[in-house]
């Protein structure tokens, strides 16, 4: 179709931009809300889906790759089998069985840890280098159980957490306050969902500490209000399930952003679900996942904020933490 060009050099093997591959282990709602953004924000040049339903699967693929002239050229592959992980960067788990409404997330955790056994070990051999991101619900317990199914150092292993319920948070904030959310800093820290934590000590709007501004412009913020909003938050992906079925675009948005602070490197904070043994009083030998804000980069979890919590704070977050090592603790792995 070209005519070569004698004279002009390939590109030297030593200049060869190294490809990033990116994959996703289920090809549901979630996990396609989480291709596509990747897709459409060009982080990757390599994208291979894998589902236990083949046609589901094909169809998923052709559906996107049929958009091609309108993306970045990013090659799209598939298959049920996880050898076509080989080689990724970044292994995103999606796979599981979705939370029926009004099922709370940690019913659902049984069913998901034998598929887990079934993903996670061939996962980790087709790519002993890649970053681990687990979405799948119970997040938090699910992350503590790919990291020992990997065998991979915890710095590699990351689950989604409250990097959404702080999302929810900040955009609850900012409708309130009629801001940009993405200018409302407030963190939601501890297990995903039902007693995660909000961190009201520490949210700030354009740097200013937004609970003394409220107080002392006698805004209603009371205890009772403050509880109120952290309710919200919790009720938003009950309320989006019970309309629509499932949750999906806001954690394909907020797993696309944590992607593109790990892959190029960004060094940004965000609160991801990490081993916080040690942090906040949590017992050393308690080798629970939960979300802290953690600084991330190409080698995964970099680092983790030491926030100062208030003594409420402190007490609801280590119970975040006695619950979930209970249930950590209720598996056989
Ligand atoms: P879905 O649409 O049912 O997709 C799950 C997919 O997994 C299906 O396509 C299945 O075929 C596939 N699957 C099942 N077994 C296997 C297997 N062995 N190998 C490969 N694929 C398999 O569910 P949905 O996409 O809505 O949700 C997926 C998971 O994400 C659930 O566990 C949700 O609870 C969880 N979410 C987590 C969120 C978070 O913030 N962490 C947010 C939303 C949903």
């Amino acid at each position: 179709f070209f005519r070569p060009v004698a004279d002009v050099p390939g590109t030297p093997t030593s200049q060869r931009r190294r490809l990033t591959k990116v994959s996703v282990i289920g090809a549901g709602n979630v996990g396609m809300a989480i291709a596509q953004t990747i897709l459409t924000r060009d982080m990757a040049d390599e994208i291979a889906l894998v589902d236990a339903l083949p046609d589901k699967l094909r169809g998923e693929m052709l559906d996107l790759q049929h958009a091609a002239a309108f993306l970045p050229r990013v090659r799209l592959v598939s298959d049920t089998d996880m050898a076509v992980t080989r080689g990724s960067d970044l292994a995103i788990v999606t796979a599981g069985a979705r939370q029926i409404p009004g099922e709370t997330r940690l019913n659902l955790l049984q069913r998901n840890v034998a598929l887990f056994r079934k993903i996670v070990p061939p996962l980790a051999e087709h790519s002993p280098e890649a970053l681990l991101l687990i979405v799948s619900n119970p997040v938090d317990v699910l992350t503590y159980v790919a990291w020992k199914l990997s065998g991979f150092p915890a710095s590699r292993v990351i689950g989604s957490g409250t990097n959404l319920d702080s999302s929810r948070f900040r955009f609850l904030l900012a409708e309130h306050l009629q801001v940009n959310a993405q200018d409302v800093q407030a963190y939601m820290v501890g297990e995903h969902g039902d007693s995660s934590v909000a961190i009201w000590s520490s949210m700030s709007v354009a740097g200013m500490p937004l609970l003394k501004s409220l107080r002392e412009s006698h805004q209603s913020f009371d205890e009772e209000a403050l509880e109120g909003i952290r309710r919200a938050v919790v009720g938003c992906a009950y309320e989006v399930i019970s309309l629509k079925g499932y949750t999906s675009w806001a954690i394909g948005y907020s797993v696309a952003s944590l992607a593109a602070s790990l892959l190029r490197d960004q060094h940004r904070i965000q609160p991801v679900s990490i081993l916080a043994s040690g942090f906040h009083g949590i017992p050393d030998d308690h080798q629970v996942f939960l979300s802290l804000p953690a600084r991330l980069g190409r080698a995964g979890v970099l680092g983790v904020a030491e926030m100062e919590l208030t003594e409420e704070e402190v007490r609801r977050l280590r119970r975040s933490a006695k619950t979930l090592w209970e249930n950590c603790q209720l598996l056989d792995l």
